[in-house]
């Protein structure tokens, strides 16, 4: 898993700048993502199941030629229909004991979490297989996000010996991608980075290997 989680993009049709979430999507698989989680939320998504569904497939496809996890992003009827890698709730999402009834076994589970308890729940439940620890920095990407908590929440996290697969989120690109992982993330989430750039692969080859912090 925690290669899998070295630059996991995260995407719905709302974040898209320019062009389509699929041709987003596919350069972005060409630049060498290694994960992609689908995630339809807020002003400007998609609205129906149908459409949602839709949008599903054509991304599940496009992940499937690349071999890259497809997860779907809160919700778990979808997630199963169709077949996901995975799926990714917040603490405000589905359940997550009723998320790993329905999906255990059968599809990866992530869990974001925002405090040092939230992820020694998270390794308690037995079931979750990474946890997203942010907002790190502030994010311009989720309206209702929590404050940010910088990189420190992810070495309190590592200090209290949480050995689940950690991915970072929130504001993260390239200039600070090398302090993210230095504090103890297997690997970096990203939307804006990657959909309001104008060279993916370059982008996506820097969250890959960064620098080191300055
Ligand atoms: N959860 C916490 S911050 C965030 C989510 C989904 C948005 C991350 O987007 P960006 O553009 O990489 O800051
Ligand atoms: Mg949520």
């Amino acid at each position: 898993m925690k290669e899998e989680l070295a630059v996991y993009f995260i995407a719905g049709t709302q974040d898209i700048v320019r062009g389509t979430l699929p041709s987003v999507l596919e350069e972005a698989l060409k630049g060498g993502i290694t994960c992609f989680q689908y995630r339809e939320k807020g002003a400007g998504s998609l609205q129906t199941a149908s459409e949602r569904k839709e949008m599903a497939l054509e991304c599940q496809k496009l992940c499937a030629k690349y071999q890259v996890p497809f997860i779907i992003n809160d919700d778990v009827v979808l997630a199963l229909e169709i077949g996901a890698d995975g799926i990714h709730v917040g603490q405000n999402d589905e359940e997550i004991h009723q998320v790993i009834a329905s999906c255990a076994g059968k599809m990866k589970i992530g869990l974001s979490v925002h405090s040092v308890s939230e992820a020694e729940e998270a390794e308690r439940l037995g079931a979750v297989d990474y946890i997203g620890v942010g907002p790190i920095f502030p994010t311009i990407s989720k309206v209702d996000a929590e404050p940010e908590n910088g990189t420190e929440i992810l070495e309190e996290i590592r200090r209290a010996g949480i050995k689940l697969p950690i991915v970072g989120i929130g504001g993260i690109n390239e200039a600070n991608t090398a302090e993210v992982l230095a504090a103890g993330a297997d690997g970096v989430s990203v939307i804006s980075a990657i959909t309001r750039s104008d060279d993916y692969q370059l982008v996506i080859q820097n969250l890959k290997n960064p620098g080191s912090p300055s």
